[in-house]
């Protein structure tokens, strides 16, 4: 299986510094001016112009608490819904289970209540100038391809986002994540770039546009845009991009993207749309997308035009409640590692707050861009604990103590300090 084998950062920086430099000149800003107006549009996922109507920026702080207007699947016991659109996984639930969550256990995060489509009528659309022969796929011709399996995380670029309000004590305006936003399951689908040979990919297709049918937000215009995401040509080929139709077995289950969704493994979660129903292969770059529809980090800390995000980082949870309350006997302390990039090489483990740290044992399987499960044996005396994970990956990235801020609270990769009461 390929890896990420191009240098996908430097590449997409690139794309957005381009795009930046056409959008200022096209609309007669400074360079400066223009990325000031983007600072200014904190918590918005499109921004599709300069004039961004109130409608558009109101539309982004709706935060209704009715539990799962969004969601189709049932709320399962111990889990949180903090939004309409979002089921936070419950870590404690996952203690002793198998590396797999289960789809009625899986975290979710939905724009829109998903909407049931008539399998018989589906159609994935395949176009664009960078393909030679436009064509719309059956759900059967789908099913009918040659496809693999992936075992791989998906992980919302703003899970952690509480510890940046708990460290900074500054609030967000969106889905206060703790670290339950993630979840790994097999991806059963047909690669990517076998779907676009079979419609006449050519030599000059550069971007890949995969689109779903629910709304995102609304543009300058006041014109309602769907969810999106763009890839680049290389990142759409690669062995391990997938266009999905089965999750552990199962029919893709309708919050998770039915009938078909994308999958990127190790790239942010927005990344993989779900019910897609067309795909745009550009030999232009669609600029826009990079900059309106993707994650930044936009910050003091970072550079004015913000770091795009496309890699997910290293993290780890404990399998226990948040709070936990434990008993003051023998126990086995279980979490889970991961990393975006790769696979984890080591974990260690702080029962005393940072001050000494002991290596987690890590348990099979441990594949790269999913997680590994570790344990480390503990016997506690009556007391209030603070536990601290800390995982490496196979490149050396690890989790540092601090974390710089950033406008939307996306990436929160430091080590977390995990409340635990022991009682006597
Ligand atoms: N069409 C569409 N695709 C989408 C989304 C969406 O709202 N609409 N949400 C994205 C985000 S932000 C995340 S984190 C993942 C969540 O996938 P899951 O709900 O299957 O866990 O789906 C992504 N794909
Ligand atoms: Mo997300």
């Amino acid at each position: 299986m390929s890896n990420n084998d191009f240098d996908q950062d430097d590449y997409l920086q690139a794309r957005v510094d381009e795009y930046i430099w056409q959008e200022s000149r096209n609309n007669g800003l400074s360079r400066k001016r223009f990325l000031q107006i983007l600072a200014s549009i904190v918590g918005g996922t499109a921004i599709g112009g300069l004039a961004i109507p109130a409608s558009a920026r109101s539309q982004q702080k709706t935060s209704v608490k009715s539990n799962g207007s969004k969601i189709i699947k049932p709320l399962p016991p111990g889990y949180i819904s903090h939004t309409s659109g979002s089921l936070e996984m419950n870590w404690e639930a996952m203690y002793g289970r198998g590396y797999i969550v289960p789809n009625d256990w899986f975290y979710v995060h939905n724009r829109s209540k998903p909407k049931a489509i008539d399998l018989s009528t589906w159609r994935l659309r395949v176009e664009g100038t960078g393909i030679d022969t436009p064509q719309e796929f059956t759900y059967d011709d789908i099913l009918g391809m040659p496809s693999i399996s992936v075992t791989s995380a998906i992980e919302c670029a703003a899970n952690g986002r509480i510890f940046f309000e708990e460290v900074y004590n500054k609030p967000f305006s969106g889905t206060r994540w703790r670290l339950g936003a993630i979840g790994v399951a097999e991806w059963t689908g047909v690669p990517l770039g076998l779907l676009l040979e079979r419609a006449g990919l050519n030599k000059n297709a550069v971007d890949v546009k995969i689109q779903g049918t629910d709304i995102d937000s609304l543009d300058s215009k006041g014109t309602k845009s769907k969810y999106s995401f763009v890839v680049p040509i290389a990142k759409a080929k690669m062995d391990n991009s997938l266009i999905v139709y089965a999750m552990n077995g199962e029919p893709l289950p309708i919050d998770h993207g039915s009938p078909c969704r994308a999958i990127f493994p190790g790239w942010a979660g927005n990344a993989n749309v779900k019910w897609i129903e067309q795909i745009e292969v550009s030999s232009a770059p669609i600029y826009s997308e990079w900059i309106t529809k993707q994650a930044f980090l936009r910050g003091s800390d970072y550079p004015p035009e913000g770091k795009l995000i496309t890699s997910q980082n290293v993290k780890s949870a404990f399998e226990l409640a948040w709070a936990a309350t434990l008993s003051a006997k023998p126990y086995l302390l279980r979490g889970r590692s991961w990393s975006g990039k790769g696979k984890i090489v080591r974990v260690e483990v702080s029962l005393d707050q940072g001050k000494t740290w002991q290596r987690a044992r890590l348990r099979e399987p441990n594949l790269p861009f999913a997680w590994v499960r570790w344990d480390v044996d503990w016997n506690p005396t009556p007391g209030e604990y603070s536990l601290q994970a800390r995982a490496t990956d196979n490149l050396g990235n690890t989790q540092p103590l601090t974390v710089p801020w950033n406008d939307k609270g996306l990436l929160y990769g430091g080590v977390v300090s995990h409340p635990v009461t022991v009682e006597g």
